[in-house]
């Protein structure tokens, strides 16, 4: 069986290929098809999860998997959130997002950065499947002074993992999808996929 994955991300599609890997399906990417950018309007990560697969799914004619997540910071009111690929403009990179994120950081100390990575995994077998799979998972740290490391992608150079003793960017890539809200997510959507 094919599945198109519904990101443009390379991060997420390297994790994710290696998530996927061995499950038994060929995981195609959604760069090799013609598939128009989707209107991320949801309120929630399920929601833009779901966006993201129906338009995958509607323009390649394949079952999709689309990753909608993001991180919350605490004292931020659960900013970025839903916005975390875009937290400091339309036009926002990774290095840009992390200035902002330190920046709106900067006068609280080390004990009040508690934070989190979500993540909405969400598997459609067709565009207008009506009981997609669901699956979330959420990654709990804190968000540091000063990058760590240059593994991964997005915030993981400031997101200090408690249970690893380090920045996500600074655990291999295969311990990362062992512990990460993405790792987590994927494995609750292959168990209910294959306990469907
Ligand atoms: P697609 O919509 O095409 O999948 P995107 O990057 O726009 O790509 P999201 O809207 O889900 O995806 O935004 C997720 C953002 O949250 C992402 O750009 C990162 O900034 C951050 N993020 C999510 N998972 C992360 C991870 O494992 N490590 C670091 N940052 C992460």
């Amino acid at each position: 069986e094919r599945i198109v994955l519904a990101t443009g991300n390379p991060g997420k599609v390297r994790e994710l290929d290696a998530l996927l890997a061995g499950c038994g399906v060929r995981v195609l990417a959604q760069a090799d098809f013609d598939v128009p950018e989707a209107d991320e309007t949801g309120l929630s990560f399920v929601e833009n999860a779901l966006i993201k697969a129906r338009n995958a799914a509607l323009h390649t004619g394949l079952p999709a998997i689309a990753d909608d997540s993001g991180l919350e910071v605490d004292v931020l009111g659960g900013a970025p959130g839903i916005h975390s690929a875009r937290y400091a403009g339309p036009t926002a990179d990774d290095a840009t997002n992390n200035h902002k994120l330190l920046a709106a950081l900067h006068d609280h100390p080390a004990a009040a950065r508690a934070a989190r990575f979500r993540c909405a995994m969400v598997f459609l077998r067709h565009a207008s499947d009506a009981s997609p799979l669901i699956a979330q998972a959420a990654w709990e740290g804190h968000i540091l002074t000063a990058p760590a490391g240059a593994g991964g992608f997005g915030y993981d150079p400031l997101f200090f993992v408690p249970t690893a003793g380090c920045s996500a960017a600074e655990l291999d890539p295969v311990e990362k999808n062992r512990i990460s809200h993405r790792g987590q997510a994927v494995r609750a959507l292959l168990s209910a996929l294959t306990g469907a």
